[in-house]
């Protein structure tokens, strides 16, 4: 960790368990709200991960993810300006989680609202409880996203429904809001957790080299011009296919050491 790095807030912690980082965040007497610290916390705590780490699960204490934006912070003396490097502030600490060293599951339970659902739709992939909720009430507050929502989700349920959500105020329950591509996984109450530190377990014994390339290079790929993506995919696939890693695991594929694909139950 970089020794200058200010120390992770109250409001979050960070525990190590193997090669899976736990991020908690911790305000449950605002429905952890997003105050700017704990947005700048979060992103701090991924890049600062110690090396062995291959993995993160997101999740808030309490019944609710995140009530989004902490509305207490918004207005007071602050200008067009102020507003404009808040929001950057927030694309980049987000940025930080989409782009970053590890992959990162969200634990989804209660409230994904506003900038829980921005803070949700940076992660990589997203575990609802049934009693997950999904909106985005900035219509409603007189505000707009700010935290790469505008880019983010309507890449992951279509332009129609966000702008449905956002001026109708609709309120998307876990099922629906899996159907329309915006959690992965809808789990029983109580097992978001587990089940998302389940997957990240998984995602962590992946050859790094491969899970850099989902990070890095898979969300440029499906946004760029084809001719360019064609030929970045290629360069990607040969550099992960000459690492020693990669050799060695189909090497063990081939001698019936490793794992084969298993149908779904
Ligand atoms: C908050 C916040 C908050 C709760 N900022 N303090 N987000 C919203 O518009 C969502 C606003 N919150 C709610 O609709 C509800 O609080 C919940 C549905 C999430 C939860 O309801 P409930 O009944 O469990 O809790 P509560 O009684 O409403 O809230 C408990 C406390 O948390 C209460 O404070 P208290 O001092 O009275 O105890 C609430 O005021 C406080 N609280 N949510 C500040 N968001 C980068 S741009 C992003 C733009 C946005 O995110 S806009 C969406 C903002």
């Amino acid at each position: 960790m970089d020794p200058r790095s200010p120390p992770t807030p109250s409001t979050l912690s960070v525990a190590i368990d193997g090669d899976v980082a736990v991020l908690t965040i911790r305000r449950p007497e605002k429905r952890n709200a997003l105050d700017d610290t704990t947005v700048k916390g979060l992103a701090r705590a991924l890049e600062d991960l110690p090396d062995g780490v291959r993995a993160a699960v997101l999740h808030g204490e309490g019944e609710h993810f995140s009530a989004g934006l902490d509305l207490s912070e918004v207005g007071g003396d602050s200008d067009v300006a102020d507003g404009i490097a808040h929001s950057r502030m927030w694309h980049r600490a987000f940025e930080a989680i989409q782009f970053g060293r590890v992959p990162v599951f969200a634990a989804l339970t209660g409230a994904v609202v506003g900038g829980g659902f921005e803070l949700a739709a940076a992660t990589h992939v997203r575990v609802a409880d049934r009693t997950a909720f999904f909106a985005l009430p900035e219509g409603q507050r007189g505000i707009f996203l700010g935290g790469g929502g505008s880019v983010r989700i309507p890449r992951l349920v279509g332009v129609a429904l966000v702008q449905d959500m956002m001026l109708t105020g609709r309120v998307l329950a876990a099922e629906e809001a899996r159907a329309a591509g915006a959690c992965q996984y809808v789990v029983e109450p109580g097992a978001a957790f587990d089940t998302a530190l389940a997957l990240a377990r998984k995602a962590a014994k992946n050859a790094p080299m491969t899970n850099f390339a989902i990070l890095h290079v898979l969300p440029r790929t499906a946004e760029a011009d084809p001719g360019i993506a064609y030929l970045t995919e290629a360069l990607a696939a040969a550099i992960a296919q000459g690492t020693p890693e990669a050799k060695a695991r189909v090497q063990d594929f081939l001698a019936k050491r490793a794992a084969k694909v298993a149908r779904p139950q």
